[in-house]
Order: structure tokens, then C-alpha cells, then sequence
């Protein structure tokens, strides 16, 4: 579909104006969010990375592409997600200390949001600490840590420590995932629950909350 060529461009280059005139564009045309997401938005992140591997990008221009990847899916989210539904659980998600990825991240908030789940979004770059606190006061359900740095993927596990040492690691289920992380990772440091995608974290939190 031309429509999705001109997103995945639009966010390959950088160009926000293209990108939100292109979602809004697929809209019209009747093009659903899930595949405008799945064949427009983040086959062109992939791409980015592809380009900075390959010594094409540099920072600059992955945070120009980040930027009008979050416009696009800004421009998604309401359709993604239902309004006025109660709650059925709580996650309280974040990218894990020293990590700054956030589109994967919200992209699996978002995506629970849509299933009826109240997400508190911890942000990126979140101490074992900060997830502690969340559990402590706000009663979660369950714990969703994102890494997308093979060197902060072990951050993980000094969150699960700092909850087993608060006492609160059997009130709580713990998700993981991130480009890097795998479901062996997810087993060694003692996670309930690994999903390689945003619509998989949602079907793992249904089956972990049952
Ligand atoms: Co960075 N970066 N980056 N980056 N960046 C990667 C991750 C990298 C793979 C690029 C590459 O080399 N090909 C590489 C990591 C290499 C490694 O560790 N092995 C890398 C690097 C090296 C870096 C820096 C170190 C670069 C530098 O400064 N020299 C630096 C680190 C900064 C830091 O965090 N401390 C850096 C910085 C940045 C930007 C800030 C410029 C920007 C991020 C902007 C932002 O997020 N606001 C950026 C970007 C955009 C990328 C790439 C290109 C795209 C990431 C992305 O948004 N993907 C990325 C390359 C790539 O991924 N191919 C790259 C789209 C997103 C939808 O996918 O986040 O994987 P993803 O999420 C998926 C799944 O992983 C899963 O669901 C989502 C899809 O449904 N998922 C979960 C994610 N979290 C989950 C949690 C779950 C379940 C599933 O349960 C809780």
C-alpha cells in the first residue's frame, strides 16, 4: 500500500509532517491502526537501526527518526486504545536504569492500555528503586521492565533483587522484553514472563493475571 511506503519513508527521513499527514491519511483510507503500525510505523524503525549499524546514521539522525516514529504514534493511540473501560489490573512499566529507548516501551503501555489495563509509566532510565516504590504505593500487578541496550539488560535483575530484598517480589509478576532480551534471559534472572512484541506482552499479562 503506497500510503505506508510514504510513513515508513516519512520516519526513515526524519520528516514528522509527512508521517502525521500519512497516518492521518491511512485513517481516511480506512487502513487499520494495527497495520499501519505493523507495516508502516515499525518496519521503519528496524530500518534506522539497519542504517546506523551500517555507519549511514548517526545519533542525530535515529533521535530525528525517533521523533517522527512518536508523532505518528501519537496520532494512533486513541485509536489503539479504549477510553471509559475500569480497569483490570495495574502495570507499572519502564526502560530499565541507563536506557533511554522509550518507543517499544510505550508502544507495549499502549498496548495494554488498550487491553484495560491502568498503566503508571515509570519513564525510561528507572531505578530498581522507583519500581520498588511503585509497587509499594500503588498496588501493581504486575512489573514491566523494557531494555534495549545489551548493557542495561541486566538491570533487570537488580530490579527483581531490590524487590525479593523490599519483600515484595511475591506480590508482584514480573514481564521483560526488548530487542536484546530473550525468553533464556528472562529464566536466569528469575522473570515470570518474557514477550518479544508489544501484542504478546499483552497476551503473557492476561495468562500471568488469570
Ligand atoms: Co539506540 N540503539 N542508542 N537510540 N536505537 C539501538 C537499540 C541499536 C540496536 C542500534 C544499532 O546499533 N543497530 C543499538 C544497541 C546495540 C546493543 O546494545 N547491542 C543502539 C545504540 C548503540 C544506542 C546508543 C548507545 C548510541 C550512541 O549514543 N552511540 C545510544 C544509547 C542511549 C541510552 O539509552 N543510554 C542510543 C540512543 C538512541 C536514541 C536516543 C537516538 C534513539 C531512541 C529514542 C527514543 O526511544 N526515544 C535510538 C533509537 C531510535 C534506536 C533504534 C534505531 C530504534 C529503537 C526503536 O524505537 N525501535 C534501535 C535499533 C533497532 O531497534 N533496530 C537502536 C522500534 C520499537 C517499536 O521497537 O524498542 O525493539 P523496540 O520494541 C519492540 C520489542 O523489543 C518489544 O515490543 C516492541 C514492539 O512491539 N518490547 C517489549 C520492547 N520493550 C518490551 C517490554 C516488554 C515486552 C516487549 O515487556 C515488559
Amino acid at each position: 500500500m503506497e500510503i505506508l511506503e510514504t510513513i515508513f519513508q516519512g520516519i526513515v527521513d526524519g520528516n514528522k509532517n509527512a508521517v502525521e499527514t500519512g497516518v492521518r491519511q491511512a485513517l481516511d483510507e480506512n487502513i487499520a491502526p494495527e497495520k499501519i503500525l505493523h507495516e508502516g510505523l515499525i518496519p521503519a524503525m528496524a530500518e534506522v537501526g539497519r542504517l546506523f549499524e551500517e555507519g549511514e546514521y548517526y545519533v542525530p539522525e535515529m533521535l530525528i527518526a525517533a521523533r517522527a516514529m512518536k508523532s505518528g504514534l501519537a496520532i494512533l493511540k486513541p485509536r489503539l486504545v479504549q477510553s471509559n473501560v475500569e480497569p483490570i489490573g495495574k502495570v507499572a512499566i519502564a526502560t530499565v536504569k541507563g536506557d533511554l529507548h522509550d518507543i517499544g516501551k510505550n508502544l507495549v503501555g499502549l498496548m495494554l492500555e488498550g487491553a484495560g489495563y491502568e498503566i503508571i509509566n515509570l519513564g525510561v532510565d528507572a531505578s530498581p528503586e522507583s519500581f520498588v516504590d511503585a509497587v509499594k504505593t500503588k498496588q501493581v500487578d504486575i512489573v514491566a521492565m523494557s531494555a534495549l541496550l545489551t548493557t542495561t539488560m541486566i538491570r533487570m535483575k537488580d530490579t527483581i533483587e531490590a524487590l525479593e530484598e523490599a519483600g515484595l517480589r511475591e506480590q508482584v509478576k514480573v514481564i521483560v522484553g526488548g530487542a536484546p532480551i530473550t525468553q533464556k534471559f528472562a529464566d536466569e534472572i528469575g522473570a515470570d514472563g518474557y514477550a518479544p512484541d508489544a501484542s504478546q506482552a499483552v497476551t503473557l499479562t492476561k495468562k500471568l493475571l488469570a
